[in-house]
């Protein structure tokens, strides 16, 4: 990244939310995903200052201003600043002594809809003070520094797919996560070529990762390795899946680990067809990971499987979740040509059920996290 010029105390940098293709709550058990980037972003002002504190703004409806010490420790900060403050922690936690600043943050990314707003402000502010302190971090470190401040600030103990997604990030792209060598690879994926269009449906249903779910998952994945003998999941994903379940007693812990190893096949299948290019084949993979996230990770709510089953019914090639669950969005792949379809379709079922209105738009493979090109 740029070493600022000298004297130039202020940066706009902004990253992008995510859509994942594929690959759900693979991250931390070292497996891959199949995140893309989304036009959806959030971008993050920051001016230094020498008084040793940060005053964080948001334009965000309801997001009150908040004022605080740049050192202060988990816990201090609360609320939607906690996301600001825990990045300022990480960075100096990491030694890099950053000054207090004004940031101000404005997103296009919806909150609480499973699209990982919350990184996307983090990464933000990570490659904005990055490049204003010209402290030459790249960009696997930075994700690696936004996931402590979202474990040991905010509280919420997810991995990394999300922010690498945002960083690593390109048009026309999905990104081949790979968490064990913490590797992301670009892998051609032209929706419009093939004639598909990706459509996202928002549920509405609200989600939190700093709540119970996400991290009895997490726990019951790290028991099965440690039971199985080996640091992650994935270092048994060479093996039949019978044999690693065999292993295994219970039959919660047995339901999540097939999630986990049949997930981690499906992405890598589906990233075979991308590269040769048969993107209209991949839906069944999508429809199974859904299936997989239903039945054996216990992680959909009634919307999303509504959301699923009425897509696929009104002609999208696959449909699943996105995300870590328990609400959030669902994505559809569809012919182009029937994207309004799908999603009027979804609108109409949710209204008779009498569930909230969902927000239905389609996404593209878009750019990652970078600094704003208008910077002085
Ligand atoms: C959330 C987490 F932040 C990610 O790290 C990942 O585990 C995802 O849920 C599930 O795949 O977005």
């Amino acid at each position: 990244m740029a070493i600022p010029a000298a004297g130039l105390t202020e940066r706009t940098g902004s990253a992008p939310g995510r859509v994942n293709l594929i690959g759900e709550h693979t991250d931390y058990n070292g497996g891959f995903a199949l995140p893309l980037a989304i036009p959806a972003r959030a971008t993050a002002r920051v001016r230094s200052r020498d008084d040793g504190v940060i005053v964080a703004a948001s334009t965000a409806p309801g997001a009150e201003p908040a004022r605080f010490a740049v050192d202060s420790a988990p816990g201090e900060v609360t609320g939607w600043a906690a996301y600001v403050a825990g990045v300022f922690w990480a960075l100096r936690d990491a030694g890099h002594d950053v000054p207090g600043a004004d940031v101000t943050i404005d997103s296009t990314v919806p909150t609480g809809a499973g699209l990982s707003s919350s990184h996307a402000l983090e990464v933000a502010v990570a490659v904005t003070l990055n490049d204003l302190h010209g402290l030459g971090l790249d960009r696997t470190t930075l994700a690696l520094l936004v996931q402590r401040a979202e474990n040991q600030y905010v509280g919420a103990p997810t991995g990394t797919m999300d922010q690498m997604a945002s960083l690593y990030g390109q048009e026309g792209h999905v990104i081949l996560f790979d968490a064990t060598s913490m590797t992301a690879q670009p892998v051609p994926c032209d929706l419009p070529a093939a004639g598909l269009s990706l459509v996202v449906v928002d549920t509405r249903v609200h989600h939190e990762h700093t709540g119970g779910g996400y991290g009895a998952r997490r726990a019951t994945c790290e028991e099965a390795a440690a039971l199985l003998g080996v640091e992650t999941l994935r270092e048994v994903q060479g093996d039949a899946v019978d044999d690693v379940l065999g292993k295994l007693d219970d039959d919660v812990m047995v339901r999540r680990v097939r999630h986990v190893l049949t997930e981690n096949a499906r992405v890598l299948d589906t990233v075979a067809l991308l590269r040769a290019g048969r993107a209209d084949e991949i839906g069944p993979l999508l429809t199974a990971s859904h299936a997989s996230m239903r039945d054996d990770y216990d992680i959909t709510v009634a919307e999303v499987d509504l959301a699923v089953e009425v897509a696929l019914d009104a002609g999208a090639l696959g449909a699943r979740m996105t995300g870590g669950g328990f609400g959030g969005s669902v994505i559809a792949l569809a012919p182009a040509d029937a994207a309004d379809r799908v999603g009027d379709a979804v609108r109409s079922a949710f209204d008779r059920h009498g569930h909230a209105s969902p927000s239905v738009f389609t996404v593209r493979p878009a750019a990652g996290a970078g600094i704003e090109e208008n910077n002085q």
